[in-house]
């Protein structure tokens, strides 16, 4: 990566550091090194690019705000790798000097003008030895004020130096360096001269234009000097072209620097100025503001005002931005309540083991019960208020069984129940909600969660400690499979997920037990998307269901299709310390419905 290149991507960073107004200062260099970029440079960035455009439109309203402006530290390190453009006997701005003569710029152009003869701007700003951007901004703030002046675009040749041109007027040219050391050390070891950044060049350089020769005479190869002086043309010419003094140098020269990479031909846009139709030289500065003043005395009327400038650049509202997980979240949520869904509170991320293992028939003993794959509560370490009969009737279900059942035939014990926990599924909200229908007295009921559930898992790229369940569940008198099946197609089909497939699986709370997997166009392979099943009756006549009542859930997360869709596969890069705010800010719309493209 070109250190220019490091360094537009450094002054972006920087830049992003600066929310406008309240933040970044422009130094008094700004604008050159603004009009060293090329655009195309400046397009890829998006904080250079709002620079730019401020300073092009500080340029324009009033340069004062930059000739007064510090040079900031970092406006140097800039200038050091953006050196201005030389044009025709400028001198140096990166001084932090800026042009002593004129300081109302827009006023001496309308002296030039007043001639009224054409100038070009190229011609004007040599004349002044300022940076043609710097002419061209207070052409553009002239162009403001209606007819004052007429401007036509024209583009001109110009020749500018590389950065290795540069260097050669800086300390001559390679073949240069090569004669002088040679003739200084009386004769140079040919490798030791190669060892030099200008060697290579300058010995072959220097060797055609007869000034030194190789001598192999003796042991190493020495090069040695043939002329007692030389000139160096090349940095003459260099020099002539870099203050725009073109006619020094003769075609072919031009055509040799060029092969030699020390010159480049650019083309500059510039414009010729001439004499508007309402031209004048006394310019009255245009109101800006309306006041009530002026409409009290009417004198509004004879007042001109400053156009306003729909180009310039709002201020860059400090909005808030959805996070990509928010996005899907949202998606999913307008799909759910499409469906007729109510959404389940689940403001509540500590949860007694009683609603998230033991309301849903999960075995005290059960694997995921413990702390390897569940965060315990140390303090407060147990919640104690529970509904005491449908407790009872919990604690008989397990330990004997019942409503047809056997139970799990173990000796349950309700302090283990009373251990709080980090909810590891919503599905303990979904146990909460059910428990209150039957308390409430059933009606035909769909309910959906979304939000934080917590496992001690192992951390990887696509697993965190943490990550967000999206659970649909749905209580219906004689409610079968295939509703629920037919439910499942049409929820996926609004995911744009049309063509699925269910894999039996085994859940403690719910029989049967379906993964879901659904046949993803763009990943071109079959994706798990969920995991469902029927609520055992263990699970819901305790809670007061009526028997006939059946109710299905189903379960996905938020992490899975959100890096699907943003094209994320480290979740890190989606959720925790190591997101880019970029990611957050611009990351696109999130239509799921939509085939990513
Ligand atoms: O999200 C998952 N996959 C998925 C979902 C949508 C999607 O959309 C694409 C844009 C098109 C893509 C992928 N999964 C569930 C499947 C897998 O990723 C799985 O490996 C990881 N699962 C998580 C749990 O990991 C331990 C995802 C998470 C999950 C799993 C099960 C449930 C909820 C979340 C559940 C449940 C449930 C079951 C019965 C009754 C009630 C709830």
């Amino acid at each position: 990566m070109g250190d220019s290149t490091a360094l537009i991507n450094q002054l972006d960073a920087h830049l992003s550091l600066f929310s406008y107004i309240d933040g970044y200062v422009p130094s008094s260099i700004d604008p050159s090194v603004a009009a060293a970029l090329s655009s195309k440079e400046v397009a890829k960035h998006q904080y250079v690019a709002r620079w730019h455009a401020h300073i092009e439109a500080l340029v324009n309203e009033n340069e004062e705000s930059f000739s007064s402006a510090p040079q900031t530290s970092f406006a140097q390190q800039l200038l050091k790798q953006f050196p201005v453009k030389q044009s025709t006997n400028t001198k140096m701005v990166a001084s932090g000097d800026s042009s002593p003569a004129v300081t109302d710029l827009p006023q001496y152009i309308l002296h030039q003008l007043d001639n009224g003869e054409e100038v070009s701007s190229l011609e004007l700003a040599s004349r002044l030895s300022i940076d043609h951007q710097k002419l061209i901004g207070a052409v553009k703030s002239l162009l403001s004020h209606e007819g004052v002046i007429a401007t036509r675009d024209i583009t001109e040749k110009r020749v500018e130096l590389t950065k290795e041109g540069e260097d050669f007027v800086e300390n001559g040219s390679a073949e240069y360096r090569t004669f002088e050391r040679v003739a200084k050390e009386g004769g140079t070891p040919q490798n030791e001269i190669m060892k030099e950044s200008y060697g290579k060049v300058g010995v072959s350089k220097a060797l055609a234009a007869g000034w030194i020769s190789i001598d192999k005479s003796a042991g190493a190869v020495t090069v040695v000097r043939k002329v007692d002086s030389a000139v160096d043309a090349v940095a003459e010419q260099l020099k002539a072209l870099k203050v725009g003094d073109e006619t020094k140098v003769d075609e072919k020269s031009r055509t040799e620097l060029k092969k030699r990479k020390l010159i480049s031909e650019v083309t500059i846009k510039a414009v010729v100025l001439s004499r508007g139709p309402s031209f004048t030289t006394t310019l009255e500065k245009p109101e800006a503001d309306l006041t009530p003043e002026m409409i009290a005395s009417g004198s509004w009327k004879t007042t001109t005002f400053k156009k306003y400038n729909f180009d310039a650049l709002g201020v860059q509202p400090a909005s808030g931005y959805l996070h990509p997980l928010m996005k899907v979240r949202s998606e999913f949520r307008q799909i759910f309540f499409q469906m007729g869904f109510s959404e389940m509170p689940t403001n509540q991320y500590v949860e007694s083991s009683f609603w998230n293992f033991d309301a849903l028939f999960q075995p005290q003993q059960h694997p995921a019960r413990d702390a390897h794959d569940t965060f315990f509560i140390s303090e407060p370490a147990l919640s104690t208020k529970f509904p005491a009969d449908y407790l009872e009737r919990v604690k008989t279900v397990h330990s004997k069984g019942g409503f047809g059942s056997d139970g799990y035939n173990y000796d349950w014990k309700e302090e283990e129940a009373q251990k709080n926990v980090m909810r590891t599924h919503t599905t303990a909200v979904s146990a909460r909600q059910l428990y209150k229908l039957a308390q409430e007295g059933f009606k035909p009921t769909k309910m959906f969660s979304i939000d934080r559930v917590f496992r001690n898992e192992t951390l990887d790229a696509t697993h965190l400690a943490e990550f967000h369940q999206v659970e649909g569940v749905i209580a219906e008198k004689n409610l079968s499979l295939s509703h629920v099946m037919g439910l499942f197609r049409e929820f996926f089909r609004k995911c744009g997920l049309e063509n699925l497939r269910f894999k039996p699986t085994y859940n403690p709370y719910t029989e049967p037990s379906m993964e879901i997997f659904a046949y993803h166009d763009g990943l071109k392979k079959w994706v798990e998307i969920g995991n469902s099943g029927m609520f055992r009756p263990e699970m819901l006549l305790p809670m007061g269901l009526p028997p006939d009542v059946n109710v299905a859930g189903y379960g996905l997360s938020l992490e899975r299709p959100t890096m699907i869709r943003y094209g994320i596969d480290n979740i890190r890069d989606l959720f925790g310390p190591r997101v880019k705010l970029e990611m957050i800010y611009n990351n696109p719309i999130c239509r799921l419905d939509k085939k990513d493209d």
